[in-house]
């Protein structure tokens, strides 16, 4: 038999499957199996009957842990096991070894509160695999398995339930690369039997009491206030420690993290470091006026430290801001990771590490968990591994995990990764510091993500003033009578002898006398603690509200514009592209030496190339975003005979900045959260995201609304990216018309974000180079046009390029001061057709305005576009969109409040309201743009 053959023996799925075959057909099935298949009992469905649980094994019955593998029943009995012809074979241990390997963590003891249910599973057995009992005490070599060169059978079982069903279960064995199963299984094998370092256990034990005591001595101070207490799970602040310990010692000088509520003001104060009298502090809530209308609750605060490791290893450790949303900031970490390593330059991704804390709950049921893992092979992505901890208190808010989930583990969609995922029990401090250490390193030897499940408890109710007995009344009676994580390590430890009984109090006492001292400075603070902001790399941009538009010089000198043309349209030698891109390169060609219009693809690589010209960093991501869903952008050119890709923005100049395009995954959330984090470190370069149209931004609603509209106010946190929006109505059915303008505008205020609305070619061009020329910082949402891309009536001049501006209004240069009587205001590519509808009629009596800009609002700039028509009777606000949707509702009070007692009559024309975006008729959708056409110059 094969390895592999073995290998799969060890799942009895497989031998389900075998099984099955062999009743209906056993010539189908290799000879080698018949006599097994043969004296196997099996329980009538294929499986092998049952066998009783082992002592203290309890076996697996129904709800505590979904769709547990059910080989063992209460009360089932089995008279005879399968037996394998041939026993003694030495080879028949592989079997076995893979069982353990591959299901002993069903069999572990992770639960501290001793509920959940464990299953001894047949193929842990020995006699499943032919040891029957007189055969248990003779002496074999189990070839493989490591640390263990000769051992009876009873002594190899001994071995492999330390190891894989001890405090820990591990889950490797759905990993394909043999050379990481093995790196792992030598790695447990050996890795159990080591002895911890006395200094190690100490410290974990007074970062045990130190956390224990901040939960105890907030709960006595602020009773009630919500603070959602760590307590029964207070392992996760020596288990952070350990992780950024270990990280450090394999290079890291920078780790990110993200975590959720629970144990966040803990987390907070141990590992980042926030001093206790700026968290009491806030439960203080001094200075309430400074909050008013702005900043988050305490548990969503971010903090950064400078910390220096128990080996005098230095590292940044930040914890990022984060909203209520579970899960939402799982991107927004990875991406400030991979941000970090871009500014340091580590290409292998060894200098920042990825750490996220998940809830039990959230990290099974969020989609943005398996969006974000997603991410973490992509070459335009990856950060070398995110080291991913469950607090897994087996409960979210009042829901069991049966309620929670369709599989065994919480952790299961992690498996997506073919990554390791270790399940503790958060009780056995020494497991736990074994685990991490073994998972830094394989994230480290494999740039892999890595899963730590930690079993723990919730010692309160969800939050300090919830019930938990109302539901959990049984889990709740245990947790009442159990000794605290830190009675249970520091009992151990006083039992080995590692520390004395006046060393724990000692320690204890020391922290309560420190705590005390914090919060006398909090009570005695007359300001509220404010966190530093605009720090670092953030020095010399702002944030804030301006008094009056500002604009960076945004033009580009000609001659520049021609290099940059000349180079972009050069394919690298021996290059053969597709005829239809030889085309467009040399008619790029011409746009680049002004003998032919801009087009908008044109202006946008324009736009790029010079500001990678001016050593700016440029990193574009969305979906398809390379060539472009409407194939107008061609940034990167494919070879049609290697399909060789040539990055078109890549050589310009010896010193240009980093240009990175990347078609990112079919993911709207997971990747703009990733880019919107990889801004926040990167104010100095432009960080664009594309949506394929622009209704599939909504899938990222949560990224918008929580983090991209809001982390200035809640946070002081500034943005400087950029969202590439699809949007125009040109009768492509309901799903593709609507980037959903009036969301956005609906967000706006205090200037949170910029909304605009480009019409021509050199709009977008000055408009991005002046995202990142302008020190002002403020995401960008752009609704970017479709028939726009290749509209001659839409195209640019090289000089517009080279001179001009961008402009908030567009005023209408052609209409006669003397003769306008009526102004139609419209942002988008209705403008277009307005002026064609004008055209047909000749008529001289109405101007057409374009709001480029609609956020801010500058009501003076607005004005001056339509006060210089003396004669003006009537101001109309037209737009393709129902009217329900696009900018009507924003402008029209805007517009009321301009022309408020001057004589000038306002009307809105639009599609009537509708619940869906669009129709999915062609033809309806011309009937209905003509409509609008003719009540904007008809309507009386
Ligand atoms: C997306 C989202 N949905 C719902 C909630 C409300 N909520 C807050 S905590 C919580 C339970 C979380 O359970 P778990 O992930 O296990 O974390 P725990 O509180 O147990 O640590 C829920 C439902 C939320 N904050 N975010
Ligand atoms: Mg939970």
């Amino acid at each position: 038999m094969t390895r592999d053959v073995l290998e799969l023996a060890g799942s009895l799925a497989f031998l389900d499957d075998l099984y099955e075959q062999y009743s209906q057909q056993p010539t189908g099935v290799d000879a080698s199996w018949h006599a097994l298949l043969e004296q196997g009992q099996t329980n009538g469905n294929g499986h092998p009957a049952p066998t009783p649980a082992p002592n203290g094994t309890h076996v697996a019955t129904d709800s505590s842990r979904p769709n547990m593998p059910r080989m063992g029943r209460p009360g089932a009995v089995t008279t005879s096991p399968m037996t394998i012809v041939g026993t003694k074979q030495p080879s028949h241990v592989w079997p076995l070894v893979n069982a353990w390997r591959s299901r002993g963590h069903f069999a572990a003891n992770l639960d501290p509160l001793g509920l959940l249910e464990t299953a001894w599973i047949q193929e842990l057995e020995p006699s499943t695999w032919g040891f029957l009992e007189p055969d248990r005490n003779q002496v074999i070599e189990p070839t493989g398995v490591h640390g263990l060169p000769r051992a009876t059978v009873d002594e190899l079982v001994a071995h492999l339930r330390r190891v894989y069903a001890g405090s820990v279960g591990v889950e490797f064995m759905h990993i394909s690369s043999p050379a990481r199963r093995s790196w792992l299984a030598e790695k447990m094998e050996t890795q159990f039997v080591k002895p911890l370092a006395r200094d190690v256990r100490v410290r974990m034990l007074e970062q045990l009491i130190n956390a224990e005591q901040f939960e105890r001595f907030c709960h006595t101070k602020y009773p009630g206030t919500k603070r959602f207490s760590l307590e029964g799970s207070e392992s996760l602040i020596p288990l952070l420690d350990l992780v950024l310990t270990h990280g450090a010692r394999l290079g890291a000088i920078e780790a990110v993290m993200g975590m959720a509520h629970r144990g966040r003001l803990t987390t907070i104060e141990a590992i980042v470091k926030r001093p206790g009298r700026d968290l009491f502090g806030q439960f203080e809530d001094v200075e309430p006026e400074k909050s008013m209308g702005g900043g988050d609750v305490k548990y969503h605060m971010g903090f950064s430290t400078d910390r220096i490791d128990p080996n005098g290893r230095a590292m940044h450790v930040s914890l990022s801001f984060n909203p209520s949303h579970l899960e939402a900031v799982d991107p927004v970490v990875v991406g400030r990771v991979r941000a970090k390593q871009m500014r340091h330059h580590d290409i292998e991704h060894r200098q920042v590490m990825g750490i996220l804390v998940h809830g039990d709950a959230a990290f099974a049921g969020q989609g943005l968990v398996p969006e974000t893992l997603q991410l973490s092979g992509l070459p335009g992505y990856r950060t070398g591994g995110t080291v991913h901890i469950i607090v897994n208190n087996q409960v979210g808010f009042t829901a069991s995990p049966a309620e929670q989930r369709s599989t065994p583990y919480c952790t299961d969609v992690a498996k997506m990764l073919e990554c390791p995922i270790w399940h503790v029990n958060g009780e056995d401090l020494d497991a736990l510091a074994h685990v991490v250490e073994i998972a830094c390193e394989f994230r480290s030897q494999f740039s892999s993500d890595v899963i730590i499940d930690m079993y723990c408890y919730r010692k309160y109710g969800h939050n300090e003033s919830d019930e938990p007995s109302f539901t959990q009344p049984l889990m709740y009676e245990v947790i009442r009578k159990k000794a605290s994580p830190v009675e249970v390590y520091a009992h151990r430890l006083i039992e080995e002898g590692v520390v004395a009984t006046e060393q724990v109090n000692a320690m204890t006492n020391k922290r309560v006398a420190e705590l005390e001292a914090e919060l006398e400075a909090a009570k005695s603070a007359k300001q509220r603690p404010d966190a530093p902001s605009m720090t670092a790399m953030w020095r010399g941009y702002r944030g804030g509200i301006a008094d009056a538009p500002e604009d960076a010089d945004t033009r580009v000198p000609r001659q520049l514009l021609e290099n940059i043309t000349a180079a972009i349209t050069e394919l690298p030698p021996g290059f053969t592209a597709h005829p239809k891109i030889e085309r467009l390169l040399s008619q790029r060609a011409e746009m680049g030496k002004g003998e032919r219009p801009i087009d908008w693809g044109m202006a946008e690589l324009l736009a790029y190339g010079s500001l990678l010209y001016q050593k700016l960093n440029v990193r574009f991501t969305g979906q398809d975003c390379a060539r472009g869903t409407f194939s107008h952008r061609h940034a990167i050119i494919t070879d049609i005979k290697t399909a060789r890709e040539h990055l078109v923005l890549g050589g310009l100049h010896p010193d240009q900045g980093q240009c990175r395009i990347y078609d990112s995954p079919l993911s709207e959330a997971g990747v703009l959260g990733f880019e919107f984090g990889y801004s926040l470190d990167y104010p100095d370069g432009l960080v664009i995201w594309e949506a394929q149209f622009g209704d599939f931004v909504n899938g990222a609603q949560v990224i918008i609304d929580q983090f991209i509209t809001a982390s200035e106010d809640k946070w002081k946190r500034l943005s400087g990216i950029v969202l590439y929006l699809p949007h125009g109505y040109e009768g492509q059915g309901p799903e593709h018309s609507s980037a959903r303008l009036e969301r956005f505008l609906e967000a706006c205020a205090e200037q949170n974000i910029q909304v605009c609305q480009p019409t021509t070619p050199a709009q977008m061009f000055h408009l991005v180079r002046g995202q990142v020329l302008r020190h002002r910082r403020k995401p960008l949402v752009v609704m970017t046009p479709k028939s726009l891309l290749r509209l001659p009536a839409a195209a640019s001049t090289l000089d517009e390029l080279a001179s001009g501006r961008f402009h908030r209004v567009l005023h209408d240069e052609h209409a006669d001061p003397e003769k306008v009587t009526r102004v139609l205001m419209c942002s988008g590519k209705i403008y277009y057709e307005l002026v064609e509808e004008r055209a047909r009629r000749a008529d001289r009596t109405v101007a057409i305005v374009r709001i480029e800009k609609l956020y801010p609002w500058w009501p003076n700039i607005v004005e001056e576009s339509f006060a210089k028509y003396g004669k003006l009777a009537e101001l109309f606000w037209v737009q393709d969109e129902p009217s329900n949707m696009g900018a009507g509702n924003f402008v029209t009070p805007r517009l009321h409040k301009l022309i408020d007692g001057k004589g000038i009559k306002y009307d809105f024309i639009s599609r009537t309201e509708s619940a869906s975006p669009a129709t999915g008729s062609h033809k309806a959708h011309v009937m209905e743009q003509q409509q609008i056409l003719r009540q904007a110059f008809d309507a009386r």
